[in-house]
């Protein structure tokens, strides 16, 4: 690369059981909001936000949230076809819910881009001084067997939601990405842009319905 700054763009996609806090854990990134009463997601919803590496280096995450409900599950290899990252989510209070996450990754091993980087989030560790369900060892045994990057989060208190982002920004290849500008698939080719326009975009975003202000909501399935 020469010495000017650059924007790269990745595909990310969320995958997990319902209601385990997927749409939270963008909120809280995208937006840095959380909201108790979140609607189940519909379909899928899409957003974008950037995450700034260095001085010359900025990850804009092309992100496609997906809806947990089973009976959106068929949907969910078009949003995976092509992801260059995803984020499998489950809730350390619901052990079921780890199950779930292990089957997505299988899936994700089995059918994504053989390059895809996978991180495993056990969310609402906010609640897990009274009501774990998932022993953090566990989860992070898992993990490391299957070579995928770990974190416990909370949406709700923004416990490492910032630095899930971050980690999986850190483990994408941004050298490669800058000269093929990186696969399109459902949300876009990556592209490279000037320094300016590094920091928070996108947002703006209703995750029931797709709607938002950041005019990327192109092939919404909802
Ligand atoms: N205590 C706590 N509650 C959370 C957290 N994250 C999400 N929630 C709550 O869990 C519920 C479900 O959150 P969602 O973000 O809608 O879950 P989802 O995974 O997107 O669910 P689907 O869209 O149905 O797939 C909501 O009531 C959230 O307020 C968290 O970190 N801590
Ligand atoms: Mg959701």
């Amino acid at each position: 690369m020469s010495g000017s700054a650059k924007q790269l763009q990745f595909k990310l996609v969320l995958l997990g059981e319902s209601a385990v806090g997927k749409s939270s854990l963008v909120l809280r990134f995208v937006k840095d909001q959380f909201d108790d009463y979140r609607e189940s997601t519909i379909g899928a919803a899409f957003l974008t936000q950037t995450v700034k590496l260095d001085d010359q280096t900025t990850v804009k995450f092309e992100i496609w949230d997906t809806a947990g409900q089973e009976r959106y599950k068929s949907l969910a290899p078009m949003y995976y076809r092509n992801a260059h990252c995803a984020v499998v989510v489950y809730d350390v209070t619901q052990p079921q819910s780890l199950e779930k996450a292990k089957s997505w990754i299988k899936e994700l091993q089995r059918q994504a881009d053989p390059n895809i980087v996978i991180a495993l989030a056990g969310n609402k560790v906010d609640l897990a001084a009274t009501r774990r369900g998932v022993p953090k060892e566990d989860a992070q045994r898992y993990a490391e067997e299957e070579k995928l990057l770990f974190l416990e989060t909370s949406a709700k208190d923004s416990s490492n939601v910032s630095e899930l982002f971050t980690m999986i920004a850190r483990k994408l290849p941004l050298e490669q990405a800058s000269n093929s500008a990186a696969a399109g698939g459902v949300g876009g080719a990556a592209q490279r842009r000037g320094a300016g326009s590094a920091g928070r975009q996108g947002g703006g975003v209703d995750l029931r319905g797709n709607q938002g202000a950041s005019g990327n909501q192109d092939a919404c399935n909802c």
